[in-house]
């Protein structure tokens, strides 16, 4: 029987409390009675990883037995796990079992998971989008390691002083970190600098041996990564650089003991610091360090793997499926093939082949001041032996255009890897483009625009290559692990298969019309607004009203987000109040939540913005309450989890075109927010499934925004011509918002007046007449019951599980290996 497996596996109440009270006091020293929160955690998440590992034993011995078996090695320079506690209980499926086994010591399962701290390694979509499809390849069943780097301070936590971001250091080591184990014995050397030489073997053959100035090692620490109700246990595996000696001696011994320290100083900083943009990337030494360090010792491992296994250098694409998370891990391509070269012995296209086959390139982005780009310079002095076969990659490249292509020196300058106007710098996307057997964007509009725009050269060339996987979010997180209430409704209605199989949500929409279901529905979603609403007093101040419409924009501050879009809609509401203060209008909650680019000044002001506008209205007696404007600090995983279950509406409010995918959007309407949004990213996916009728659109097509900027956009005109809108930009301007500096916000209003790249006046009246049809729906709440529910029924598709299968099927060839 199931209890039977659960005693015999250490899954069930005793057993697991028995095992949380041996790991406090063997383990930790201390006595069950006057543990403190944190020695709790630790005993509990040290009991619970005991139990990861026994899965994670047995899927490594699997992959022993099957020589055959494909892997995948996600290569990220950032994986954002968000807590560990309550997501692997949830997919050991012994969450209520741990509750139970609790009670028996001084502070509860609940306020454990809500103590744990989680490793910020990562600044946004990017990186979550990692973490997500870590947890549908264990769920899927498919071998995989995600590759990385050990930051020893993350993304940094926010605080709002003065109503302005203040970024401060993220320790999150400082109190231990329970889930992943050091394997020094694993660790693998990387070497730096110096120069090149060729030489002759004792076969006679050409060969080039590098001489590096600088070696550092790389220390791996693996997390297990479970999946849901499966037996797979896969890894993630961060590195962290170390000193190869702890000090050099010959220093030492002439006296220089700070020189000798120095040294060891420099080569760990490698490790240190996640850099916390998330576009614009300035390229800073250091970061090609990072990006280099992982990535060398990722394939080294999987060659090293591999070769135990029993394998040869030519068949190494067999075993590895390898994906390039963005351009961040694309020195693969030039270290793979080094390898393959000057350390194996292979010819130049035997390892060229083996290499394009390993590797698959995702885009996550068409800003062109986003698309990374290493001066020469620079990466030939870290780098020489990568250079030369960049510069050997691209000979061969630039012959084969210009025998598809003779005479199109136009299209040799514009494919080539190397940019040449200016100061010479390498092309990563184009590098990884090269080296890669498929490419693909990461929702259908941002393929398109990929195909048609950024990398129309390279799809002229190789048709073939170009996929679109649109990105998905796990169900396990964003519905079971943090919306209890709403995955029980959910359970009760169609039964428990849904988390795995997402398409079965479709169930739902038999119950949109069931008055009892529409009910217990606004139930949980009130509970849910009670819970943000108590979190938000606790950590601002502001008190909010969850009867209240809460609308909800939280994602990184960006230009191209076009949160002071929805501030200028705001401010209209406010400026409405004010000129008649008896006006009938839907009572709103706006939060907004997300850290900015520390250098990024536009950002920072809007956050200052948001603050100041929170200042303006929440206590104004003419508003009674009707408008609470939030900004939410510090927000992460952990505070998306509270988050997303609140919301009635979801701002996704980006200039079309510029949004990628976005994957809040998802997270939202999961949760049962309905959208209000623009024609961008997976916007147009969810508004496809979802039916029109569900979500409100609004704003120009990206087509618009291109033709509209070609003829010449003058938003100066907008604003003199639109009255309500040049109430609000001149409400800002006035210095009313900053009486202590009646200027502040000018850079913002001058931006906006005279260049608004992204079109926020253009699409401001759009927008305000969108929320117009927000509170319309909102008056009828039946009819938003309806809507939220048959979003939650039919946003299946957006499950990681399908973007996963995806991958599988149509890019790394690989699947499943069942215990
Ligand atoms: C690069 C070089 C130097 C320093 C930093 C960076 C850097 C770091 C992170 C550049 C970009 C990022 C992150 C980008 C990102 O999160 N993009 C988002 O990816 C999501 C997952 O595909 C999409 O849903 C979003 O639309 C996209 O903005």
């Amino acid at each position: 029987s199931d209890a039977e497996h659960r005693t015999r596996t250490g899954l069930d109440p005793e057993s697991l409390r028995r095992a949380v009270r041996d790991h406090l006091f063997y383990f930790q020293g201390r006595h069950p009675a006057t543990a403190s929160v944190n020695d709790c955690y630790l005993a509990v998440a040290y009991a619970v990883r005991d139990r990861l590992f026994q899965h994670g034993v047995q899927s490594l011995d699997l992959l022993l037995h099957r020589p055959d078996a494909r892997i995948v090695a996600y290569l990220s320079a950032e994986f954002l796990m968000g807590p560990q506690l309550a997501a692997n209980l949830v997919n050991l499926g012994i969450l209520d079992a741990m509750r139970e086994a609790m009670t028996a010591f001084p502070h509860d399962l609940d306020r454990l998971i809500d103590h744990e701290e989680e490793p910020g390694l990562g600044n946004g979509g990017l990186g979550r989008l990692a973490a997500c499809y870590l947890d549908s390849l264990a769920t899927l069943e498919v071998p995989a390691i995600g590759y990385g780097i050990r930051y020893e301070f993350g993304i940094f936590n926010q605080q709002i002083r003065d109503g302005w971001q203040v970024e401060l250091t993220d320790k999150w080591l400082h109190l231990g970190y329970p889930w992943e184990i050091a394997r020094p014995e694993r660790a693998v050397e990387v070497r730096f600098g110096g120069t090149t030489e060729g030489y002759t073997d004792a076969d006679g053959r050409y060969r080039v041996r590098w001489n590096a100035a600088e070696i550092v090692m790389g220390v791996p620490h693996d997390t297990p990564i479970l999946g849901y109700r499966v037996k797979t246990c896969n890894l993630l595996r961060l590195w962290r650089a170390e000193a190869v000696q702890s000090f050099d001696f010959a220093s030492f011994n002439v006296g220089e003991y700070g020189r000798a320290v120095e040294q060891q100083v420099s080569t760990e900083t490698i490790s240190k610091v996640l850099y916390p943009n998330d576009a614009s990337p300035q390229g800073k030494a250091l970061r090609l360090k990072q990006q280099y360090f992982f990535v060398s010792c990722a394939i080294q491992d999987m060659l090293r793997s591999h070769i135990r296994f029993g394998g040869t250098p030519d068949t190494f694409h067999h075993r590895w499926a390898a994906q390039l998370n963005d351009t961040h891990p694309a020195v693969a391509v030039p270290e793979l093939m080094r390898l393959l070269l000057d350390e194996h012995g292979l010819e130049w296209d035997a390892a060229w082949e083996v290499t394009q086959k390993t590797f698959g390139y995702t885009n996550h982005t068409l800003l062109p001041e986003a698309l990374e780009t290493w001066s020469v310079d620079l990466f030939g002095a870290l780098l020489p032996r990568h250079l030369e076969i960049v510069y050997e990659i691209n000979r061969r490249l630039v012959d084969g255009v210009r025998r598809v292509y003779p005479g199109d020196e136009g299209r040799v300058r514009r494919m080539s890897l190397i940019d040449e106007s200016g100061r010479r710098s390498i092309r990563m996307a184009h590098l990884a483009c090269a080296g890669s057997h498929a490419v693909n964007g990461v929702a259908a509009l941002h393929t398109d625009l990929l195909k048609t725009q950024v990398l129309a050269d390279w799809v002229a060339m190789r048709p073939d290559r170009f996929h679109n996987v649109t990105n998905g979010v796990t169900p396990r997180r964003f519905m079971v692990v943090s919306n209890p209430g709403l995955s029980g409704l959910i359970t009760a209605a169609i039964g428990d298969g849904w988390p795995s199989r997402l398409e079965a949500l479709r169930e739902l929409e038999r119950f949109a019309d069931d008055p009892d279901f529409r009910a217990r529905w606004r139930d949980v979603k009130r509970e849910n607004k009670q819970r943000l609403a108590a979190a938000i007093e606790q950590r601002t101040g502001i008190v909010v009203y969850p009867d209240s419409l809460f609308d909800v924009q939280v994602k990184r501050i960006h230009e191209y987000k076009r949160q002071h879009l929805n501030v200028l809609h705001l401010l209209t509401l406010y400026r409405r109040l004010k000129a008649d203060p008896s006006l009938d209008i839907v009572p709103r909650t706006v939060v907004f939540g997300g850290k900015a680019a520390p250098g990024y000044f536009i950002a920072k002001l809007m956050i200052k913005l948001v603050t100041a506008v929170g200042a303006l209205v929440n206590d104004d007696p003419d508003v009674r309450g009707r408008l609470k404007v939030v900004f939410f600090p510090n927000f992460n995983v952990k505070v998306g989890q509270i988050i997303y279950p609140a919301a009635d509406l979801s701002e996704q409010i980006s200039t079309a075109g510029q949004e990628a995918s976005g994957t809040g959007n998802m997270k939202f309407a999961l949760n049962g927010a309905i959208t209000i949004g623009t024609l961008d990213g997976a916007n147009i996916e969810i508004r496809d499934e979802v039916g029109p009728e569900n979500f409100f659109l609004f704003g120009l097509t990206a087509d618009e925004v291109r033709l509209r900027k070609a003829a010449g956009y003058d938003p100066r005109a907008v604003y003199e011509s639109n009255p309500v809108l040049r109430g609000v930009i001149d409400l800002i301007a006035s210095g009313a918002l900053s009486p202590d500096d009646p200027s502040r916000f000018r850079p913002l209003v001058d931006g906006l007046l005279w260049h608004d790249p992204f079109m926020v006046l253009a699409d401001f009246q759009a927008y305000v007449d969108c929320q117009a049809q927000v509170d319309a729906l909102w008056r009828d709440g039946e009819a938003w019951t309806r809507a939220s529910i048959l979003n939650v029924a039919r946003m299946g598709k957006f499950s990681s599980d399908r973007s996963i299968r995806d991958y599988c099927e149509r890019i790394w060839h690989v699947e499943p290996v069942r215990a």
